[in-house]
């Protein structure tokens, strides 16, 4: 039998990496606050150097600031196979999302090390900047796939401003960005190890997740454009209250995804009323706008549908529209050899697993036209995430991490 069928993760040092690291940005509620660049996101990846250092694994930040571990494991010219998640966090997140695959990643590399294994391929454990998209969405991921949206850099969803401060203060520099670009004949594969963030494994009680595709995500800012008035003296119906028309688009496109689109999803997570007083009826009412799908043309048709929406309403209401577009990732299929890794690996471990399709975004949607590219999910306790409700049971945790282990070695052996 090949011997490093029978590796596995130390469950002991994985665990205590899990909790060192879910320290850094706690909430008093049992979640975390590392946006992108905030000082506990710093935080956590000088941690994640020290733990690298500590490994005796190679450490590299590269210039849109992609932390890595290296293990020259394969011969000299060797194409690398990268593994990892990213340790930033949505505002008041979870511990587990992107933070348990960085850790596990970094896990596998040290037992491929202790074992002394020689790989066809190098490996690299990589934690992504800024996956959440608080500054600008996948930008690691998009930056070393040579994806970087010029456009997008001009107007990020997390706003211009926000995103040269947060360079500055990682000590990165937007000129720099392209320079993270890696040739995709050096890349021999992308695998990821995520919680769900969904209820469908609890519910089939299924400890594995196959990912067979990544739903695309576009974002736009929708300004809706009334006319500031008095909140007691103007008559209700000569109003043009920009809240009023931006309310109704919100319930009129959630109305229009389930009856027309039910294999996607929109959210409105910010609405600001402007000028933003009792007695002041909005005159400006902006919106932060989501938009998700797993397929392409619906993708786009969603996104024709809800602009067109945005006009009548506004125009049903006397008001001006204003749309910024502020981003896209396309919907992304899995490869099949790292589907075909994951599934093996899963069964070889005596683990039930079942194919899904992402309804959240990954940096493994960057990679997926570029090189074999596969994720794997284990079970978000109650589906919750984004939140610091978001829990996952630490044997799937442990479980997830040994798949990893087992999905690199048959991809890196081509098994
Ligand atoms: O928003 C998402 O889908 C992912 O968690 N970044
Ligand atoms: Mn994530
Ligand atoms: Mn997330």
């Amino acid at each position: 039998m090949d011997d490093w069928k029978a590796l596995r993760v130390s469950a002991e040092r994985l665990a205590a990496d899990f909790e060192a690291l879910s320290q850094i940005g706690a909430t008093p509620d049992g979640g975390v606050h590392r946006p992108a660049f905030s000082p506990a996101h710093l935080e956590a990846r000088l941690w994640l150097g020290e733990r690298i250092r500590e490994a005796g694994l190679r450490f590299r930040i590269d210039s849109v600031g992609n932390h890595s571990a290296l293990l020259a494991c394969g011969p000299d010219h060797a194409a690398t196979l990268l593994l990892g998640s990213h340790l930033d966090s949505v505002p008041n997140g979870g511990r587990f999302d992107g933070a348990l695959g960085v850790l596990a990643a970094l896990e596998v590399l040290r037992v491929v090390k202790e074992a002394g294994l020689s790989l066809p391929v190098h490996l690299e454990a990589i934690d992504f900047t800024d996956e959440e998209g608080t500054l600008v969405g996948l930008l690691g991921s998009a930056a070393l796939a040579g994806k970087l949206s010029l456009q997008e850099l001009q107007a990020p969803r997390g706003g211009r401003a926000e995103l040269l401060a947060g360079l500055q203060r990682a000590g990165l520099s937007e000129s720099g960005l392209p320079g993270a670009r890696r040739d995709p004949a050096g890349l021999a594969g992308y695998l990821e190890l995520h919680i769900e963030q969904g209820p469908r494994l609890v519910n089939a009680g299924v400890d594995i997740g196959v990912v067979s595709a990544i739903v695309g995500i576009c974002s736009y800012r929708l300004d809706f454009i009334g006319r500031a008035d008095h909140a007691g003296t103007t008559p209700m119906l000569d109003r043009r209250d920009a809240g009023l028309g931006a309310s109704e688009f919100i319930l009129a496109s959630r109305r229009l995804v389930l009856d027309e689109f039910p294999d996607c999803a929109i959210n409105v997570g910010e609405a600001r009323f402007a000028p933003g007083a009792f007695n002041i009826v909005p005159e400006r009412a902006s919106l932060a706008l989501e938009l998700r799908a797993p397929q392409a043309d619906t993708f786009s048709r969603l996104e024709t549908a809800l602009l067109d929406l945005a006009g009548a309403t506004a125009g049903s209401h006397r008001l001006g529209l204003e749309a910024r577009f502020l981003g896209r990732h396309q919907p992304s299929p899995m490869g099949s050899l790292a589907q075909q890794a994951i599934t093996q690996a899963a069964g070889d471990l005596g683990l039930r697993s079942m194919v899904l399709v992402s309804g959240a975004g990954h940096d493994a949607q960057s990679l997926a036209d570029l090189c074999p590219t596969g994720m794997l999910f284990i079970p978000s306790q109650a589906g919750a995430s984004h939140s610091p409700r978001e829990f996952s049971q630490w044997v799937d945790c442990q479980n997830g991490a040994n798949v990893l282990l087992q999905s690199v070695l048959r991809m890196a052996y081509r098994k």
